[in-house]
């Protein structure tokens, strides 16, 4: 009787000895960063769009920071990602665009990364989504067996992702180096060049699409789960992916990986697909945004961020989690299939009250949605402090007292007390990338380097603020950069340009 009694007392004892440790030990707090594709600046209700109700994102925004100043370092996805998990403008690195499906690794496996910053102190760390920076050392590779090096030689200790985006082949998910249900007597190929296999393209039966393709877009090679992809493939029939399946998946996999970790430090980067093309949510989300596939896409995007947050409510670990919530990029409408988002638009202002979208130079491509949320240290508040997603390496070194070697991540810039709601004062300088320019921010102002590219993407119809002269604009008094004043301030634009170059040349 004494025994079990003990035995009772000393769990009982244990029990809370572990409760306190994840509760209390803010300096060790579980992180969480929900990282969407293609979210725009004015998607969410926190945002202000009205034609749309994200109630859960709006929870962790009334009770968290919102920043209305928070930029992607680029208007597309790789780079955005590359800046991101290094700390280095992707714009000094050639390679660093938007990836095929059969890339290599552009992350260099001997450098300081966002996870290996928390590897070092003793988080596990864990990815589940969307990767689009490349496996292998070749773009010539082996898909049916160990795939390396990727996300597991680069600072997660797990990882649960497609390769590049859910419009590129191969249509199939990667755990810990492997393709999941890989079937050795049906290998799987890949080819960006031509057609391999006797699967039908989009472009030849397109009668098998549920969705169609939109025109030029060139989504139309191998069908998969009656989507025409961008690539070809042949094989892994067993592992292909079913779209409607995939947020659920994902959703399993990342609450997988919390419950595992619940009791020690974790950091988690759960990289959702939403509301990036194909739009082909769960059925059940299907129509329920009356705002065509995209909107329904939104939805579910934050539907899962509520499962997220009550399942760490459960766990009774919300309190010291932290939450961070933001977008690789701007967004678009036709991205390549006739999904509703064009036609059934409904007056949704995607890009809010910025100009342009995804791939864009101009603010909607990169000032996208962010928020942190942290109940044990963190007040409600909204932030206008200039930051970017390339400077969460710096932030977390100096969070866990660590010194950066000058070789690291020397991009990112140590916004630690702009992150946490502790000052409202950002960064002096950003540089910004679209598709064929970049521009720099400095305090109100913003000035847009003069190239030759296109002024409009035609495809998705979105402004790319390329032009031959420069562009200067008071990002204070005309948010919708609607009024270039370059040629009233000469001297500013010179200034800017040469803090532009002096960057250019570090
Ligand atoms: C573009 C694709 C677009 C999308 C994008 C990547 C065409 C015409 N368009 O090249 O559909 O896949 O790449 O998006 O091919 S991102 O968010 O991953 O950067
Ligand atoms: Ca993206």
């Amino acid at each position: 009787m004494m025994g079990f009694r003990y035995y009772l007392f000393l769990s009982i004892n244990l029990l809370f000895a572990s409760k306190t440790y994840s509760q209390k030990n803010t300096n060790r707090p579980n992180v969480v960063f929900i990282y969407v594709d293609d979210l725009g600046y004015g998607d969410l209700s926190s945002y202000g769009a009205t034609k749309i109700k994200t109630p859960n994102l709006d929870k962790l925004a009334n009770s968290g920071i919102r920043f209305t100043n928070a930029h992607a370092t680029s208007a597309t996805c790789t780079p955005s990602r590359y800046a991101l998990m290094t700390g280095q403008y992707p714009w000094r690195k050639s390679g660093t665009g938007i990836l095929p499906g059969d890339a290599a690794l552009i992350i260099p496996t001997d450098k300081i990364t966002l996870p290996s910053l928390f590897q070092q102190v003793g988080y596990k760390t864990g990815l589940v989504g969307k990767w689009h920076l490349g496996l292998g050392n070749t773009v010539q590779k082996n898909w049916n067996q160990k795939i390396a090096p990727g996300p597991n030689e680069v600072g997660f200790h797990y990882s649960f992702i497609f390769p590049a985006t859910a419009d590129r082949v191969p249509s199939v998910f990667v755990e810990n180096h492997y393709v999941v249900a890989l079937d050795t007597t049906d290998p799987i190929e890949v080819n960006y060049e031509h057609k391999i296999g006797n699967d039908p393209t989009g472009l030849e039966q397109s009668e098998l699409l549920k969705i169609q393709s939109s025109p030029n877009h060139g989504h139309n090679n191998t069908i998969v789960n009656g989507i025409g992809r961008i690539g070809y493939m042949r094989g892994g029939k067993l592992a292909r992916w079913t779209d409607e399946e995939m947020p659920l998946t994902f959703l399993t996999k990342a609450k997988e990986f919390i419950e595992t970790n619940k009791a020690n430090p974790f950091f988690l980067f759960y990289a959702l697909t939403e509301p990036h093309v194909p739009r082909m949510p769960s059925t059940m989300f299907k129509g329920k945004s009356g705002m065509g596939l995209r909107g329904d896409a939104i939805l579910q995007l934050d539907w899962t961020v509520g499962e997220i947050m009550s399942q760490l409510k459960h766990l009774g670990i919300a309190n010291n989690t932290m939450i961070i919530f933001s977008s690789d990029n701007g967004p678009v409408l036709d991205d390549g299939y006739q999904d509703g988002a064009v036609t059934q638009l409904n007056g949704h202002k995607p890009w809010g009250v910025l100009r342009g979208g995804k791939y864009s130079t101009y603010e909607a491509g990169a000032r996208v949605p962010m928020l942190i949320h942290w109940p044990a240290k963190i007040k409600p508040q909204v932030s206008d402090a200039l930051v970017c997603q390339i400077d969460f390496v710096a932030s977390f070194a100096n969070f866990f007292n660590k010194k950066l070697p000058a070789s690291e991540a020397s991009d990112s810039e140590d916004m630690l007390n702009a992150l946490l709601g502790k000052s409202l004062e950002g960064r002096k300088v950003l540089v910004k990338q679209g598709m064929n320019s970049v521009a720099i921010v400095q305090g109100e102002w913003k000035y847009i380097e003069p190239n030759a590219g296109p002024s409009i993407n035609k495809l998705v119809n979105i402004e790319l603020a390329n032009s031959t002269l420069p562009q200067l604009y008071n990002l204070k008094l005309d948010i919708g950069e609607k009024n270039n004043v370059a040629s009233q301030h000469l001297e500013l634009v010179k200034e800017l340009l040469e803090i532009l170059r002096g960057i250019k040349n570090k």
